[in-house]
């Protein structure tokens, strides 16, 4: 299967590489142990070396941090913990500076039960707000309006009982975070000022959370017996979704400067998340979470990659590439566990670990469609052991959202007040899996990142080119990327031996990237080494 090269200019969130943002965790500019801006402003200098095109930063916002900042109460501030309006400006101003974009998280699915909007919606059965969410009246039995599930909870209901009005109110997450009613065009207007507050401020665009959830079938149904037990999150596809998603399109792309959206749509199949795309009038970008799950297998990552080609190139819509983020172990992690779980023992491990790590950043970064990097996969970082008594994430997501090491000091560049401790442990390794150490060895992960990031831009073939799959002996991925006359082929190898490839047109290829090496580029030998990924330029 091949899917055309892009002909016509590109919009800047095709071409570019994201970098995933995770305040809490990335940088801490007053020693109170969780991020925040003035943080990360220090680092933008290190993340343009890197040579990331744009930031992703998960929410920011004024927040009880019920679900560390995805319980927004209010959509227009900064919350104290991470700093103010200006240091947010200083921010936005320093990053463009330096030639990167700013993208910003939207939560327009749910508020925290803080907001004013909700302590006023709850107040009374007649507050004029309360149909800004979604309540219903008690059930003959008691039971909840119907058999939805909330995320994380996998027993809980979607609902909770507000006493104090007689009726049960709708969550898709915690019940800190009430769904808003976008069936009310009060909530509509309201939102949609939101994202103008930060367009005018000068925002490149968005990443909208739980995109897909602002329709609801206004007959709330239940959902079928056969996927009981899935959170009603992933399940919830309504049409009226995509006529919302049309508005928000027009406002955003009224805006001069080619400001994006990119949609969480957390739906299990590319089939579906494609429809998000509509007919390049929804959504610039979605997330597609297939891959993500994705086990580190040559055929499965085949199906992953022929199943986009086939949902999205008949919309003319544009890939994007996901391997970690903040909800999900890093996949590194996931990689090594599902190893082990297949008997992989450890000092197997030990060597194999890395090195499949080394192989999945020259994936996402080779493939057609824009890469997202979560912050520390740069560094091949594992997930945290993060102690029973230490878990603070309602879904347990906390080993992915350690703090990043940034050297190999006691503290790894987070000195903390006295009595305080970062909000979370360091990953295992920090002394040698850090910033500055891996910034001053050429062989590092860090190092494979900014080579393949450097490959990407320079060459039209990966960066825009057509793509397509080729034959390789079992265990072996092979695309070849095209543009013009530039013809680039890159293999991966998911083995840990080494495969020797009958193909015999790559021999002599020349090697312009090798997951496994630091080495100055040579020539392909045809043996593609154990857990390795290479680029080659015919
Ligand atoms: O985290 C998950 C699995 O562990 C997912 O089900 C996740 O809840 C889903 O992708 C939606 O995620 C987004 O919205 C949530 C928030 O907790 C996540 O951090 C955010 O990425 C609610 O706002």
């Amino acid at each position: 299967m091949t899917t055309d090269a892009a002909d016509g200019p590109l919009a800047w969130w095709q071409e570019a590489v994201f970098y995933q943002i995770y305040p809490r965790s990335f940088a801490d500019s007053d020693g109170d142990g969780v991020g925040d801006l003035a943080g990360i402003r220090t680092r933008l200098a290190d993340l343009a070396w890197l040579g990331v095109d744009a930031l992703w930063i998960s929410p920011f916002f004024r927040s009880p941090m019920a679900d560390f900042g995805y319980d927004v109460s209010d959509y227009c501030d900064v919350d104290p913990l991470f700093g103010d309006l200006a240091d947010f400006d200083a921010l936005v101003a320093d990053a463009h500076g330096l030639g990167m974009r700013v993208v910003i998280d939207w939560v327009p699915n749910h508020t925290s039960d803080q907001h004013p909007w909700f302590v006023d919606a709850s107040s009374s059965r007649d507050s004029p707000r309360r149909d800004w969410y979604v309540w219903r009246d008690p059930t003959p039995d008691g039971s909840p309006p119907n058999n939805w599930v909330a995320a994380f909870d996998l027993t809980a209901p979607a609902w909770t009982f507000h006493e104090p009005t007689g009726q049960w109110y709708l969550h898709l997450f915690e019940s800190a975070q009430p769904d808003l009613n976008w069936d009310e065009p009060a909530v509509e207007a309201a939102m949609h000022d939101t994202l103008r507050f930060w367009l005018d401020r000068g925002v490149d665009g968005f990443r909208a959370d739980v995109v897909h959830g602002i329709g609801k079938d206004p007959a709330l149904p239940d959902d079928p017996p056969e996927v009981a037990g899935v959170p009603h999150c992933a399940l919830n596809d309504v049409p009226v979704t995509h006529e919302r998603l049309r508005s928000i399109r027009t406002l955003v792309d009224g805006y001069p400067g080619e400001r994006m959206m990119v949609g969480e749509v957390f739906l299990l199949t590319t089939e579906a998340v494609a429809t998000y795309y509509g007919h390049d009038d929804e959504l610039h970008l979605a997330f597609n979470f297939p891959p993500l799950f994705a086990p580190w297998l040559a055929d499965r990552w085949r199906a992953c990659i022929e199943d986009t080609q086939a949902a999205l190139d008949p919309r003319d819509a544009w890939p994007t590439w996901v391997l970690s983020n903040h909800d999900n172990p890093r996949h590194r992690t996931r990689y090594d566990r599902a190893a082990a779980r297949a008997g992989e023992d450890a000092a197997t491990a030990a060597v194999r670990s890395g090195a499949r790590a080394r192989a999945a950043a020259v994936l996402l970064l080779t493939l057609r469609g824009t890469p997202f990097v979560y912050q520390g996969d740069e560094l091949g970082l594992t997930d945290a052991d993060v102690p029973k008594d230490r878990v603070v994430d309602p879904g347990g997501r906390d080993g992915c959202r350690a703090p990043i090491p940034w050297d190999a000091t006691p503290d790894h560049g987070w000195p903390t007040r006295p009595g305080v401790v970062p909000w979370l442990p360091i990953a295992p390794g920090a002394d040698v899996a850090n910033r500055a150490s891996e910034a001053a060895d050429p062989g590092s992960v860090l190092h494979l990142y900014r080579r393949a990031i450097a490959l990407r831009h320079r060459s039209p073939a990966l960066s825009r080119g057509s793509c397509t799959l080729r034959d390789a002996p079992d265990g072996v991925l092979a695309y070849r990327r095209r543009h013009g006359d530039e013809v680039v082929d890159v293999l991966v190898n998911f083995d840990g031996a080494d495969v020797t490839l009958e193909d015999r047109s790559l021999l002599g290829a020349s090697l312009l990237l090798d997951s496994g090496d630091a080495g100055p580029p040579a020539a392909f030998t045809g043996v593609l080494g154990a857990d390795r990924a290479v680029v080659l330029r015919h």
